[in-house]
């Protein structure tokens, strides 16, 4: 299969939410240092958005369908929600209108926790040499 890039930089909560679903899955990918309104980022991304994504001819924008399409397209287990009514939820939770209001919403606490979660595996598996 293609590589599958992540293209986005590293400060971006919306990049890391994209790369804690390739991890949690067991996806391997290449992670590309991009700015947002850079060529490469606005040759994906209308409005020169991070996080964008490549995977051989095909390119993506928006986290949450770059997670959708990783989470179809690979091998792992399924990591977005199937059911109609968690769909909805979750769309609003994540939506950016929510998330702009208020900085300690459950979603926003989420993301800083799984983070924080793969942080401190990395940095486990680093010292353990794993
Ligand atoms: N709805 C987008 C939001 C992405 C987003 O706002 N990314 C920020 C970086 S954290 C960005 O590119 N900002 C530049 C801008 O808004 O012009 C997504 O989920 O991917």
């Amino acid at each position: 299969m293609a590589d599958l890039q992540i293209i986005g930089g590293s400060p971006s909560n919306f990049v890391w939410v994209t790369r804690i679903l390739c991890t949690e899955k067991g996806v391997p990918y290449q992670h590309v240092q991009a700015l947002p309104h850079t060529p490469e980022v606005d040759a994906i991304h209308p409005f020169g958005k991070i996080p964008v994504m490549r995977h051989g001819d095909v390119t993506l924008c928006e986290s949450r369908a770059i997670c959708r399409y990783i989470d179809s397209v690979f091998d792992g287990p399924s990591l977005m929600p199937s059911e109609p009514v968690i769909i909805a939820a979750s769309s609003e939770r994540t939506s950016p209108k929510r998330l702009s209001v208020t900085m300690t919403s459950n979603c926003f606490g989420l993301r800083i926790s799984c983070i924080a979660q793969l942080s401190a595996r990395m940095c486990s598996s680093l010292t353990s040499g794993a």
